[in-house]
């Protein structure tokens, strides 16, 4: 059930699922070197939720490949918020995809998780054997049990049929083709937001979530699309792996990171009456790296880029403002 694999991309049909989010546009990005050809389908052609309609455009479209990267996520206030649409949207679609992936016969399925899915006080760095070891962080475990099911799906298929179907679980990520609504996004997209709107607004204070003491590990868009394709190449096995940088730090060193990226001067408040969420999250991505996987963007130089690519309006919900 372990080992790893050569697998060759070159020539192959690669659906990426969820290819309009942050991680499956970076993958779509990060398969164009490849010698592949990449399948994607636009909502309105394909709703995911919807099990018969799945499975017609699979057998349609006869992917050998699929990445698994469709998903309904969101910060630590969206998962908070709609646990419902965290638990059922999420599940649903991992359904019918890995089901139809399955039925279709497809080579290799990679279903990407979170790292949520470790308790919420895993054993730092967390290794992949703490799964279901503890309590969940409360304010994601909607999204996390969704995403442990589709982990577990994808076990179940190899230890039933010999599917071929991994699963890989990312730290935190930030970048390019982010979502940047005021309440909804994670941490970096929201932080290069309220910066930049105070920047220009010659705000005197920005407020920052919680304490500021949470510790978080980072990780750019694109190392970890590139660290998804290594794997589809390199690596079988019924066990998640997970894929970090070794970034970590506080979310107050994280947040005056980005303000000297996005070149605001004020002072950070911290407003205590906001979630925490899990004390530490850092990953101990030793077995990628054994594999010979290492992340190489600097969290200065993917700030600095994830900050260009906002101003050039990449991403979702921005109406950025137009320096004066
Ligand atoms: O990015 P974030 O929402 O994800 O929050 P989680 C990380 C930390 O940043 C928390 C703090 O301690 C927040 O309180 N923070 C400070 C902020 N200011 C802000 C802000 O303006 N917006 C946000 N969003 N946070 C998520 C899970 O947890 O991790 C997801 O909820 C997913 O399900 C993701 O798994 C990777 O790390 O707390």
């Amino acid at each position: 059930m372990t080992g790893v694999s050569n697998y060759d991309l070159a020539g192959k049909r690669v659906f990426v699922a969820g290819h309009r989010g942050m991680v499956g546009s970076a993958l779509v990005r990060r398969l164009a070197s490849e010698n592949c050809t990449v399948l994607i389908a636009d909502r309105r052609e394909l709703d995911l939720t919807k099990e018969e309609p799945t499975l017609r455009w699979l057998e349609a479209n006869r992917p050998e490949v699929v990445v698994h990267a469709a998903a309904k996520v969101g910060g630590i206030a969206a998962n908070n918020n709609f646990p419902v649409e965290f638990l059922c949207d999420n599940l649903e679609v991992e359904l019918n995809v890995i089901r139809a992936s399955h039925t279709i016969g497809v080579q290799r399925l990679l279903f990407l998780g979170s790292s949520c899915i470790y308790p919420k006080y895993a054993k730092q760095p967390i290794a992949e054997s703490e799964l279901l070891t503890g309590p969940l962080e409360p304010t994601n475990e909607w999204y996390a049990i969704a995403k442990i099911a589709g982990l577990k799906m994808c076990q179940a298929y190899r230890r039933q049929y010999g599917d071929d179907f991994i699963s890989v679980m990312p730290t935190n990520l930030y970048g390019r083709g982010d979502n940047y609504h005021p309440d909804h996004s994670h941490v970096p997209a929201a932080l290069i937001r309220r910066f930049h709107e105070a920047k220009l607004a010659k705000a005197p204070t920005v407020t920052v979530w919680g304490t500021g003491t949470p510790l978080r590990e980072f990780l750019n868009v694109d190392d970890f699309a590139d660290a998804c394709i290594f794997l589809l190449k390199n690596y079988s096995s019924d066990l998640p792996i997970n894929v970090g940088s070794g970034n970590e730090l506080t979310i107050a060193d994280f947040a005056a990171a980005v303000a000297e990226v996005v070149g605001y001067e004020g002072k950070l408040l911290f407003d205590t009456s906001k979630p925490d969420g899990t004390p530490r999250k850092l990953l101990d991505s030793s077995r990628i790296r054994a594999l010979g996987w290492r992340a190489n963007t600097s969290l200065r130089s993917g700030l600095a880029s994830a900050y260009e690519d906002f101003l050039k309006g990449y991403g979702r919900h921005l109406e950025v403002p137009a320096a004066s």
